[in-house]
């Protein structure tokens, strides 16, 4: 069960991620406020900063410097509020509100929306790259950085979160097979998610025994995460017209399969037991999710 102590460990987390997030973002000039403006927007709309925390979450599990790990926090969740601008889009789901409030084309509009997208993922990589320059004279610290920020480049794009994308609304029309929605929601979802928790291990200087682990519990946890979502969708009545696993295969064997799978995570992590509190509490959302 969730203790206070993993709640409070994962809200530290998300306070300082709220604090921080426009830290890391490039000077941008006055003549281009507006893309600023719509970045800003997006960036403090109320997410949850479930997967910069789970990178910050490295601080519990190797004790590394909250200073070493924030950028690499704050850059992932600068990939996941691009994704979500530019899913809201016409042309991808087409969505008037996000977390309830006006998404960011309907404030900026369309071109601006695009391009604050556009902001915040080149903005994620140009900070990581800066902030690498600062440990050219420290080749062990080096190598963590350059792992994490590979890490988080294969999470997010062409052989991640945007092939998961691109596959899923190319069979938004048709039903899935499980091996389909198997694939879309490992790459639409779980990838960026697995990138954060090995994002979080590499800065730490993580064993390969540890790595392995945390492998398992990022894939699982993300899969996990996808499948509460159209599980969350079903019971409200939300996006039914969505071609998803609960809407295809129904709410019983959706849950079943999310409950292997956070099992599956819990089970990778049990062995940090203390220093694994964040990992262990989103796993515990998870479920009290599914058991309503
Ligand atoms: C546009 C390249 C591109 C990718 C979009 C993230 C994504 C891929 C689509 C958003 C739609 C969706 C339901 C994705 C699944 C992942 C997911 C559940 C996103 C929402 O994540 P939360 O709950 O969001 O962490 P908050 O609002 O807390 O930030």
């Amino acid at each position: 069960m969730s203790t206070s102590s993993s709640i409070e460990a994962f809200k530290r987390y998300k306070d300082l991620v709220d604090e921080h997030i426009l830290d890391f973002i490039p000077e941008i000039s006055p003549l281009s406020k507006s893309l600023y403006e719509a970045m800003r927007y997006a960036l403090l709309s109320g997410g949850k900063r479930i997967r910069p925390v789970l990178v910050l979450a490295s601080c519990d599990m190797f004790n590394t410097p909250l200073h070493f790990v924030l950028p690499n926090a704050c850059a992932v969740e600068y990939i996941h509020t691009y994704s979500l601008i530019h899913d809201d889009l016409p042309a991808m789901d087409d969505d008037d509100l996000r977390r309830g409030k006006p998404t960011c084309h309907k404030v900026f509009g369309e071109a601006n929306a695009i391009l604050a997208g556009d902001g915040l993922l080149s903005a994620a990589f140009e900070s990581l790259n800066k902030d690498m320059l600062m440990y050219l004279d420290d080749p062990d610290l080096l190598k963590r950085k350059v792992r994490a920020a590979y890490s988080l480049s294969k999470g997010c794009g062409c052989r991640g979160m945007v092939a998961g994308q691109i596959t899923d609304i190319e069979s938004a029309e048709r039903s899935g097979s499980e091996d389909l929605f198997n694939y879309i929601n490992y790459n639409k979802t779980a990838m960026l998610i697995r990138s954060s928790v090995l994002s979080g291990g590499f800065l730490g200087g993580m064993d390969a025994s540890t790595r392995e682990d945390l492998l398992i519990y990022g894939e699982n946890i993300g899969m996990a995460f996808q499948l509460v979502d159209d599980i969350d969708d079903v019971r409200s009545g939300q996006d039914t017209d969505k071609n998803t696993y609960a809407g295809t295969y129904g709410l019983d064997r959706a849950s079943e399969k999310a409950m292997k799978y956070i099992k599956r995570a819990k089970d990778a992590i049990e062995k940090y037991y203390d220093h694994a509190e964040v990992y262990r509490y989103l796993a515990e959302l998870l479920e009290q999710k599914i058991n309503g």
